[in-house]
Formats: C-alpha cells, structure tokens, sequence
C-alpha cells in the first residue's frame, strides 16, 4: 500500500504574514489557488495521510458501533442495518494524542478510514462530531466513487470559533439563523454570540424587558439548533445606554439572564460598545461583571461562557496607561471573563502586535470581534472578497478565538464565514485565496465560475477597511491602449453580462435573493461599460452619429445612477473605470 503524507498547506508558503495597518491602498490577496485533487475539505486539517487504496463505496450506508451515547451525534451520515461498520469512540486520554503528534484538545479527533471500515475517535464529544463531519465532507468529495483509504489527525488552535451577530440594521431572519447554525457546525465553528444592535430586547432602552412569548420560544429554538451542531450559544445583553449602577438594574440584568437560562441559555456576554457617559465607566463595569459572575454561578452549576464587550474595544479607542480600562480589568475583572478586542482600529487586521497591547492590560488572551464582513458603515456594498489580514502564527496563547461579525445579509456572508472557520481552526495552514475559491465553490457549485466573477468586483468596503478588489482586471488608459487591452476588456465584460442570468439559475434560493439588487446593478454596469467601449472603438471613426448614439446608450440616467448608489459594485476599478472613459468620450464629442 502507498502511502503519501502531506500537509493541506500547499501554496501557503506564498502568503505573507499580514502586518501592515488599514490604509487607503488595499493590500493584495495573500496565497494562491491550489488544486486539492478531488478533495476539498474545510477547514484545512492539520495532517492528512491518503492511500491510492479503494475504501467502501461513498454511497452506501454506514453501520454505528462504539459508544452509543456518541451516536446522536452522526444525525447526517447515512445508516442502515447494513452496510460499513463506523466506530465512534472518546479517547480523552492526552498519551493517545500525543503519540498521534496531536495537542489533547477540546475536538481534536483522529479519522481512520479502512479498506472496508471507519473509525473516528475524539479527544471528546466535540472531537467526534468534527471527525463525523470531515467524513460527511470525504463522502460529498467522492459521492458516485469510493472512499479513498485515508487518516486525519485534527484539531483546532483556537479554542472559539464562531460568529457575533452584533451588527446595525435589521436581524437576521429566524430561517438564515438556522442556517447559518448548520454552515457553523459543518465547517467546525462553536460559538455564536447573539448580540443584533437592532433587537431591543438587546439593547437600551427594552433591555430589561423580557422578550414575548413568540420571540422567546425562537431564542429556544436556536439554542436547540446550536446543540445539535456543537455550537454555544451565548445571549449578550447592551444595558450601557442608560444603566443605573444601582440595586434596582442588577436585578433587572440577572432577572434577564434568569429568564434566559430558563430557555437554554448557558453562555452570557455583556456589551458596552458604543456609549458614552456612566454607562461607560470601567471601575463599575468590572465590579457589577464580578458580582455578576458570582451570584450566576451560585444560582447555575452549568454556565459556560462569559464575555465582556469594553467601551474601549479597540486601540483607536483605549487608553493606554493604568487609568484606561483594559488594565482596571486586568485588575479587577474575574478571570472568567472573555473580553473582546477589534484590533487596532474598529475595523482591523488581526496581529501579535494589537493582541500584545490588549493582553498585557486585560491579562488574558483576547477574544477577537472582527468586523468583517460587516457592511452596516457601508451599507450600499455587499462584501463577497477575501478574508485576510491575519497574522497565521497566533496560538490560543495570545488570542482564545475569533467571532466575524457579518453583514446583515446572512447567507452572503458565508463566504467570509467558512474562510473564518478555517483560519481559526488552523491559522497556519490558512490559505486566504485558496479558501475564498473554495468558498465560492461550495456556495454556488452549479456556476462557481458566474459567482467568482461577481465576487471579485464586490470586496472593498470604503477608506475604513480597504479590501482588494478586481485583481485581475486590466483597465485601459483611452487615450493610450492597444488592440489586446481592449479586446480582453470587452470579453471581460460580456462575460460580467452574464452573470445575473447564471446567477438566476444556478445560486441557492435564499443567497439569491440577498445578491439580487447587486447582481442586477453588476449586470448594468457591465453593460454599460461595454457600450462605453464601443463608443470609444467608433470615435476613432468617421461615423459621429452612430458614435453619439452608442456614447448616448452607455451614459448613466438619473434613475440608474440613484440606483448604483443604492447597491453598488465594481467601486474600486470598474465604476472609476467606466466614469474616467465617459469623461473622455464626452471630450471627443
Ligand atoms: O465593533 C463593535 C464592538 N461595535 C460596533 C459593531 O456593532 C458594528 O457592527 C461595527 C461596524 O460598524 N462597529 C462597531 O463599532
């Protein structure tokens, strides 16, 4: 039998470690594409040996043995009374990982897959269920074929992986939630914080209300649905707009988060972005969360998370010296609290050098609030480009996980959430291009190409957060271009024309509708700047009516230029692009 080990992190020596700040000039894409060869796993596992052997047919069924109580857990594995013996088993001691040359870990696992059986063993439940979901991706890989005779030895670096739904504008729809519960379990993300600036049951001022019965038993339901996917779920509460620190408002934050756990609720954060005034003070911040912590823990044996969220989230907003309020919580805040930390800036890279400023204060490792893909600073863009910006030798040393807050557009944001889940499952082995191309694979594989040439023009958020965008696209000088520039340019653009066409046809419903006021702008637009080169082709001739009609028919009318403001695309080249060509077509005139 030949074996070939290799690590999953082909290409990645291309990467560089991204430490440069946010500043108007986007930084390029870090990585490359790599063809996995008929396997396509996320995130990428830290060690895989595969054999040229035939394993049991990816089709068939599955038999469960091993531990009975673990069975549960492999609810989307296909079982029958016959069929390949898989084995589910916990081995929680670290002597067995660390022969393997594994950390013993929360959801390290081990994935043997023999000739005519499969063995999965955890370091724990969490460990089973991610080996159970790298199978179900093993299988989806080979569907029609056989398994290929394989080991996978995994385990995650960070410790929380996950998203915060902590965003401006509406909440996600109970559906996308659900959805997006399951995205994170299959791609081995465990922590969702629920936090929507626009829930008022949140935030100041109905934060101390209690949430109607309707809206409860959905709060229910998720946390149900986080269970099932290995998933905490955590219920923040925004009480910093106008707390009392007084006898009266703790009560009324405990009777909350009473209420919550009576629901399900096990994991609590407490938010206190974006205020100003008393709310705002630290000392008491610090004093309230360590009672707070206290007396949950006297009436609950089980709670599991606690995070904070400071005034002082980023560098840009902290005080630096003793008086500041990352260091009155290294001080005074019970060590069980996580705190959240957005880098340097609100919206930043995630570095060693930000993670040392924050850790030396709170004297703990920092939670990290990436605001990416977020889009509610910048609502007329819809953010499909690549998640980078990450420093990819961070440990759970400096950094306990990462949450991405995403856009309000939740299935969009999947595209950034799997290259998330599969930075923190493995920051060394990250790959932010190759990941990206995956993503969009996985998101729309019936037209993975139509989606790429969407997402490439539909990155950049804004001077806050420049983000590359339209990489590959040469634009030409009108003044100045030969006949191979402008005829790629016109490809590229008959080819952008086509997209909200495929897109209709072969994008999941639910992604289609959050894209589709873009796609229809991108479609515009595509066509607008191929009839802009086809005015340009004309003005070199002696034909000045036809010219004037064809410049005429690429021009933008009020209507269309209000909606381009509305759901723009292509800002950074495409848009510049098309503006700078009618400029100079109108001076031909
Ligand atoms: O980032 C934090 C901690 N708070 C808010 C978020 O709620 C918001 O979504 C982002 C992006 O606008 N910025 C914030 O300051």
């Amino acid at each position: 039998m030949k074996i070939k080990t290799f690590l999953l992190v082909a290409g990645i020596l291309s990467c560089t470690l991204m430490s440069a700040q946010i500043g108007d000039v986007a930084p390029p894409v870090p990585g490359s594409k790599i063809d996995h060869q008929g396997m396509v796993l996320n995130p990428t596992p830290f060690r895989v040996s595969v054999s040229s052997d035939s394993g049991p047919a990816a089709d068939g069924t599955f038999i469960f043995k091993g531990d009975k109580k673990l069975f549960h857990l492999a609810k989307f594995i296909p079982a029958g009374t016959t069929g390949t013996p898989l084995t589910l088993k916990v081995n929680s001691s670290s002597k067995y990982f660390s022969k393997l040359g594994m950390d013993a870990v929360s959801g390290a696992f081990r994935l043997s897959i023999g000739a005519n059986s499969v063995e999965i063993t955890g370091y724990d439940k969490a460990g089973v269920f991610y080996g159970l979901q790298t199978l179900r991706q093993v299988i989806e890989n080979k569907k029609g074929g056989n398994l290929p005779v394989m080991t996978i030895f995994d385990k995650p670096t960070l410790p929380l992986r996950g998203v915060i739904e902590g965003f401006y504008g509406p909440p996600w729809p109970h559906e996308v939630r659900l959805d997006l519960i399951d995205f994170m379990g299959r791609n081995k993300m465990n922590l969702y914080v629920y936090g929507p600036k626009d829930d008022p049951y949140h935030r100041t001022p109905s934060w101390r209300e209690p949430y109607p019965a309707d809206e409860a038993a959905k709060i229910a339901e998720l946390v149900k649905a986080c269970k099932e996917n290995m998933v905490e779920f955590a219920w923040a509460i925004h009480p910093g707009g106008d707390i009392r620190w007084d006898d009266e408002d703790y009560a009324n934050i405990l009777r909350k988060f009473d209420a919550m756990y009576a629901i399900g609720v096990r994991s609590f954060a407490i938010f206190f972005d974006d205020i100003k005034g008393d709310g705002a003070d630290a000392h008491k911040q610090a004093d309230w969360l360590t009672t707070l912590k206290k007396d949950l823990m006297k009436a609950h044996k089980d709670i599991s998370q606690l995070i904070l969220c400071p005034t002082e989230y980023a560098k840009a907003r902290s005080k630096p010296g003793e008086d500041g309020a990352l260091a009155i919580f290294g001080h005074s805040l019970d060590p069980a609290y996580k705190i959240f930390w957005t880098g340097d800036q609100v919206m930043s890279h995630v570095t060693r050098s930000t993670l040392e400023y924050i850790d030396s204060r709170t004297r703990r490792p920092a939670l990290f609030w990436w605001n990416f893909p977020v889009s509610d600073y910048i609502l007329p863009h819809i953010l499909m480009g690549p998640s980078y910006g990450f420093d990819t030798d961070l440990t759970s040393k400096e950094l306990s996980g990462l949450l991405t807050n995403p856009m309000e557009h939740g299935e969009a944001s999947k595209v950034a959430i799997y290259s998330v889940a599969d930075y923190t499952w493995n920051p060394s082995g990250y790959n932010p291009l190759d990941s990206w191309e995956r993503a969009l694979e996985a998101l729309v594989p019936d037209d993975p190409e139509a989606f790429r040439l969407f997402a490439i023009h539909n990155c950049d958020a804004g001077p806050r957060f420049r983000r590359a965008e339209s990489w590959e696209t040469e634009v030409l000088d009108p003044a100045n271009y030969t006949a191979e520039q402008f005829n790629n340019l016109y490809d590229e653009f008959l080819r952008m024309e086509t997209v909200p066409a495929r897109m209709e046809k072969a994008c999941p419903g639910m992604l289609l509708k959050e894209l589709r006021p873009w796609l229809e702008q991108f479609g515009a637009q595509a066509s607008r700047c191929r009839k802009a080169l086809d005015a340009l082709r004309l003005s070199k001739g002696t034909d000045k009516v036809a010219f004037k009609q064809v410049l005429e028919s690429a021009r933008m009318s009020e209507v269309e230029k209000k909606a381009y403001e509305e759901h723009s695309t292509g800002t950074v080249v495409i848009q510049p692009f098309y503006e700078k060509l009618i400029e100079y077509l109108d001076g031909q005139d």
